[in-house]
């Protein structure tokens, strides 16, 4: 093994392989989709969702679109990473008061631990589309922290712990609709209520027309010996829709507004089925991954709209993949 993990391990994660006939540096569970469509009561389609360790186990947050169509949060449960059983009620997240919050629509959620606390930041309604963010302590009460960023931004990502004192936000301001524009920016916050000192990270490419018409978080960044490894998302438009694929790149360690290596290439792109068929065809939407001591990367992705899948890198495989495809 070339490269360290540095931060938290997950002996237990799930996993397979390498298959000898790999092309890109990423490869799908062979199980794929972990989570179908009904998967729960009033439930059409779990997608877009991020899992973490929990008391030896997994639990997650779900992004579930109802039978209207509108998405809510629903908490999850597994003993193993791939099968899930979920609540049947949306997380309900109160104010600092202990009162409902009821948002409009909720969508995108990343869950992550930072220190002795469970945060979750998505995608919600204020006023326009906007990131929420809560914590729980306990995944029993769910408590709203101020909204992080103004109108319009739909994909936040936090870092894991602090980097010099702050905690750290990476998110893609946008506008009302499908936005035609979009790079990537990285703020930060002394206590996850006041942030500031915007910082302008990655731009959408002008060259690699997988990401030529907008880029956005995905999954936490995992802190490796090269950097802050990132997996996030990449967006072409064709005359058939949008396609989005899962790109990387590595950020200094201690400071995570510079980028040192990033991809030219993707490094996963719809095409299986159940990526590119579904509610919005060609979809691959990472939210989240488990890493351990071994340098083992398991990667949850929204396909299609439509179903989390699996997929799988390693530490020494999308590192090397990464630099040596860097410009
Ligand atoms: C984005 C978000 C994602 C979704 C994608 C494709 O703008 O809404 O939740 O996966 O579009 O529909």
């Amino acid at each position: 093994m070339k490269y360290k993990l540095i931060g938290e391990s997950t002996p237990n994660m799930p996993w397979q392989d390498k298959p000898s006939d790999l092309r890109l540096p990423i490869w799908r569970y062979k199980d794929n989709p972990i989570i179908n469509r009904h998967p729960v009561e009033g439930v059409a389609r779990i997608f877009n969702s991020s899992v973490i360790p929990y008391e030896g186990k997994f639990i997650g947050v779900f992004r579930g679109d109802t039978f209207t169509t509108l998405p809510k949060l629903f908490l999850g449960r597994s003993d193993d990473g791939i099968n899930w059983i979920f609540d049947k009620e949306p997380i309900k997240i109160t104010n600092e008061k202990g009162e409902t919050e009821e948002a409009h629509y909720s969508y995108d959620p990343r869950l992550i631990k930072i220190e002795d606390t469970y945060y979750i930041i998505w995608c919600t309604d204020f006023h326009g589309p906007t990131l929420g963010l809560a914590f729980t302590k306990d995944f029993k009460t769910f408590t709203r922290l101020p909204y992080p960023v103004l109108p319009y931004n739909r994909n936040g990502v936090l870092f894991p712990r602090k980097i010099n004192g702050m905690y750290k936000l990476m998110s893609r301001p946008s506008d009302t609709g499908h936005t035609p524009f979009g790079d990537m920016f990285i703020s930060e916050s002394p206590d996850m209520k006041y942030w500031g000192n915007h910082r302008h990270l990655m731009s959408k490419s002008n060259i690699q027309w997988w990401e030529a018409l907008k880029i956005g978080g995905g999954a936490n960044p995992i802190e490796t010996s090269e950097g802050w490894l990132v997996f996030y998302h990449g967006v072409t438009n064709t005359c058939n829709g949008f396609v989005y694929s899962i790109g990387g790149a590595i950020l200094d360690i201690n400071d995570p507004s510079i980028v040192l290596y990033r991809s030219k290439l993707y490094m996963l792109t719809p095409e299986e089925e159940y990526e590119e068929r579904g509610f919005v065809p060609n979809v691959c939407f990472p939210c989240a991954t488990l890493q351990n001591a071994d340098g083992r990367i398991a990667i949850y992705y929204g396909a299609a709209d439509s179903y989390v899948a699996l997929a799988f890198t390693d530490l020494d495989t999308a590192i090397d993949f990464i630099k040596q495809n860097s410009p």
